[in-house]
């Protein structure tokens, strides 16, 4: 397969102002007619003679410019592209007459059936699976289309814009046409027709604009929509609010479908949904469902400005629309709910899944500078990493700052396809700043380590920080140059009161200092006594911390920073710092002895009920057992470190007993249920502490646990409960296990969690297990939602038995990645995905990994996704 680099980008020798389409549906053979009307690229000297279009997958009927057919001799179609020769050098019309299958598309890219539904996803590259076309995010054009079906069959027809005209036909059939007034790129084409149940409410926009609003559904589903309806509502007020940024068409639709790659898609006008990510009731959905469906809809909502209204130049600025729109879903959240929780969230994330990517063999630059396959690069790096780095601009600029910028951004861009650097530009030029510094973060993979030394001069009453930066070994990556990194930092006092922070007789603003170089210091003065050093407040850049700071220094923060996020972000840190010790104890059969002081400490944050439920629960939840493998880095035994975490949350939930039994008793949520952040907190609390509690093997715990699966009336107590006993094993387990699945079996949204769940479990039966949920009539290898709830859990979510020491984790999912490749190649190299470690373990699993990798890469007809990434992966 062919490497595409940055560096090769040319525009597009023609353009195209508008697109016509006219699709007449039918499961086998839906016939798409288009009438483009092509324009030789202005902006070029040379004009072309031929003009190269996208199609895959396609049969060519007809081809006409300006009416007349084109013959033969001058097309030429590989299963890739369609080259037309001799084409006028003047404005032309073209039309192309195809066909395409819908009913065989299992890659879910382009146009197929989801459960009689048909839908498209085209980003990044499905257009070119509806009709031959320059497929490009740089070509905009205006799109009119028609679509005609079956009546009885499809009786919604719905495309992107405003619905023009409608009308019955003979024979039960019907067409609707729709025109969308914005040009766009052809990755966000969207069409949907089905039987399809319809939500409706409205909207007035600050500048009076009535919208209307549908979510269209499976039938039956319309009670659960209530949910996404409010967030939009919530995420449209908001963008008009913090942003500026009003709606501008007159409908904003989004439909939910049951077979999709993504979580969601942006379309203009028409966003497309993951059904999980759009239906939620009380009993069926968890209070995580809720955040997430609440999350998801503004991101795709979000996306009509950053992205629609102003989009890419080429799929590798995807980071320009993607981090972006990641950074205003994030703010959005924290808006909604709690700034702080919402910050620990995504911090959390990043440490354990991007910072993961950065370091392996699939580390790459958040604007990365060639790929195989696009599809390979909707990943974290772009999307999270490139969120912090908006983030960071912001911590930078201020957030009014930041505002001016985006202002300029969209005056400047408003209908073009850019690039990084004219984003970087406008928040710059509307600052008066030179940010291209920071165009560093955008091209260099790897994740910074920040070290940091303070020392204190009690004559000179001078606090001195020295900070320098690092960037890790990777291979294949160039030698990589500092970057400024922003460092939000507090000095506390002796009794943990914030000292003003002064450098050269100046206050420093925010307490934010910049280090622009490799090493810099920075001297605070009217420093009193020896400060306790408070670092990286807010996780101010995506950094590695090496603060080499004192446990007593730690415990102190954990205590007493004035700084939330900062007292969590120690407690993490000495939580890791503390297992990886219990784990090579463990390993070297040596006495592991728990930290009474680190537990005492989070006991008394989780008792204390000044702060937030939802704060205190984060609180309670350790480094997960993949952070304490990247912790580790190398010769990785992933039983050991199950058993150190293990132990550790034993001794958690024994230590603290009375005040845990206490915390559960004392934050009940009111009733009725409510998804709302503050009743969502209660209940992550009670279930944080029932979880520590059935750790310890307090009888009170099990007890509640019990009683709580079989009496919980929603979602999120209830699969709490089951979680919690699928730890404690036993019948009790199995038995609440049958008795979910027989309340739910007829549910797919709920019955992949119970999927899941099992599939997640560290016991040893679990390899058994999966080879049964996979045999289970419920399961579906073609549904995505059901392989990433079955094989992803596994593999993404179950680190000791994926890398379980007889290699059968490796061999199971080798087995589905390879199966899952024949027909769906996007959901397959997500799935390999999981092996980007395999280096960081003990030399035995590193040869049964290797050996499982091989055994891909050595199958004949192996896509260009999965083999991009194996082949990165095996280096
Ligand atoms: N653009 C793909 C789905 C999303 O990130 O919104
Ligand atoms: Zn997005």
């Amino acid at each position: 397969p062919k490497q595409i680099y940055l560096k090769d980008y040319a525009p597009p020798a023609f353009l195209i102002s508008e697109t016509y389409l006219d699709v007449v549906l039918d499961p086998a053979e839906t016939r798409v007619k288009s009438r483009l009307s092509v324009v030789p690229n202005p902006a070029l000297k040379r004009r072309a003679t031929e003009i190269k279009l996208d199609g895959e997958l396609l049969r060519l009927l007809r081809v006409c410019i300006d009416g007349v057919p084109v013959d033969e001799q001058r097309l030429v179609a590989t299963d890739k592209d369609l080259t037309i020769r001799d084409v006028p050098a003047k404005p032309f019309t073209l039309e192309i007459e195809t066909i395409c299958d819908p009913a065989a598309n299992k890659a879910l890219s382009g146009l197929y059936l989801s459960r009689g539904v048909y839908c498209t996803q085209c980003e990044a590259e499905g257009f070119r699976r509806i009709t031959y076309y320059l497929d490009r995010p740089d070509v905009l054009s205006k799109f009119r289309v028609r679509i005609e079906g079956v009546k009885p069959d499809t009786p919604v027809l719905l495309s992107n814009g405003n619905l023009v005209q409608t009308g019955d036909l003979p024979g039960k059939r019907h067409f609707a046409v729709w025109e969308d007034p914005f040009p766009k790129p052809s990755y966000l084409f969207a069409l949907v027709a089905g039987k399809l149940a319809m939500v409706e409410d409205s909207i007035m926009t600050r500048s009076g604009r009535a919208v209307t609003l549908r979510i269209y559904v499976e039938p039956g589903k319309e009670d659960r929509c209530d949910w996404a309806m409010r967030s939009l509502k919530r995420a449209m007020r908001w963008d008009e609010d913090r942003f500026g940024l009003e709606y501008d068409l007159d409908m904003f639709m989004i439909v939910a479908v049951s077979d999709f790659n993504m979580g969601a898609m942006e379309n203009k006008g028409l966003n497309v949904f993951n059904d999980a990510l759009i239906l939620a009731r009380p009993d069926t959905a968890t209070d995580s469902d809720y955040e997430r469906i609440e999350g998801v809809i503004a991101h795709e909502y979000f996306h009509n400005w950053t992205g629609n209204r102003v989009t890419c130049r080429d799929w590798f600025q995807l980071c320009l629309k993607e981090g972006l729109t990641v950074f205003r879903d994030q703010e959005f959240t924290a808006d909604q709910r709690s700034a702080v929780v919402k910050r620990i969230e995504d911090v959390r994330w990043l440490r354990s899944m991007q910072f993961t990517e950065d370091a392996g063999p699939l580390a790459h630059p958040v604007r990365p500078s060639s790929f195989i396959e696009i599809n390979n690069f909707y990943t974290r790096t772009v999307y999270n990493k490139g969120a912090e780095l908006c983030r960071m601009l912001q911590t930078v600029l201020g957030r009014d700052g930041f505002r001016k910028g985006l202002d300029l951004y969209f005056d400047r861009h408003d209908g073009q396809a850019v690039t990084v650097e004219d984003f970087v530009s406008a928040l710059g030029d509307a600052n008066g700043a030179d940010l291209s510094a920071y165009l560093l973060w955008y091209n260099q993979a790897g994740t910074p380590t920040l070290d940091a030394r303070l020392s204190y001069s009690e004559g000179a009453k001078e606090a001195r920080l020295t900070l320098s930066q690092t960037f890790p070994d990777l291979p294949g990556q160039p030698k990589r140059k500092a970057v400024p990194i922003p460092v939000k930092l507090g000095l506390l006092g002796p009794n943990g009161g914030e000292i003003p922070l002064e450098v050269e007789g100046k206050p420093v603003d925010g307490g934010l200092v910049v280090l622009s170089k490799k090493k810099e210091v920075f001297t605070f003065e009217k420093v009193g006594s020896r400060p306790v050093l408070s670092l990286l407040r807010d996780f101010s850049a995506p950094v590695n911390l090496n603060a080499g700071a004192r446990d007593k220094d730690m415990l102190t923060l954990i205590r007493a920073d004035t700084d939330l996020f900062n007292r969590w972000q120690n407690a993490q840190a000495f939580a890791l710092k503390h297992i990886v010790a219990l784990a090579s104890a463990i390993a070297k059969g040596e006495n592991a002895r728990v930290e009474p002081r680190f537990v005492a400490a989070v006991g008394e944050v989780a008792d204390d009920d000044t702060l937030e439920h939802a704060y205190r629960a984060a609180f309670l939840a350790l480094p997960s057992e993949s952070d304490v493998a990247l912790a580790i880095g190398e010769n990785v035994d992933p039983e050991a470190i199950h058993q150190a975490r293990t132990l550790l949350r034993a001794a958690m939930g024994k230590s603290l007993r009375a005040i845990l039994e206490s915390v559960y008793e004392r934050s009940a949520p009111a009733e009725p249920y409510n998804p709302d952040a503050e009743s969502a907190g209660r209940r992550a609390l009670r279930q944080s502490a029932l979880s520590l509690l059935a750790a310890g093997k307090s009888r009170f715990g099990i007890a509640r646990v019990k009683e709580q699966a079989k009496t919980a009336t929603n979602m999120t107590e209830s699969f709490g409960a089951l979680s919690i006993l699928s730890q404690v094993g036993g019948e009790a387990y199995d038995q609440a296990l049958q008795r979910f699945h027989r309340k739910w079996k007829d549910e797919p949204l709920v019955i992949n969690k119970w999927f899941a769940l099992q599939a997640s479990s560290p016991s040893p039966d679990t390899l058994a297990r999966v080879a049964d949920l996979v045999a289970n009539p419920l399961f579906s290898i073609q549904n995505p939602n059901r392989v990433r709830s079955v094989y992803g859990a596994f593999a993404h979510g179950n680190q000791v038995r994926f890398n379980d020491a007889s290699g059968a984790g490796y061999d199971l999912i080798a087995n589905a990645v390879i199966e899952i490749d024949g027909f769906n190649p996007q959901m397959a190299s997500r799935l390999v995905g999981a092996f980007e470690s395999w280096r960081i373990f003990e030399p035995k699993r590193r040869a049964l990994a290797e050996r499982a990798l091989g055994r891909i890469l050595d199958q004949k007809e192996l896509s260009p996704d999965v083999f991009e990434i194996v082949s990165k992966i095996v280096g």
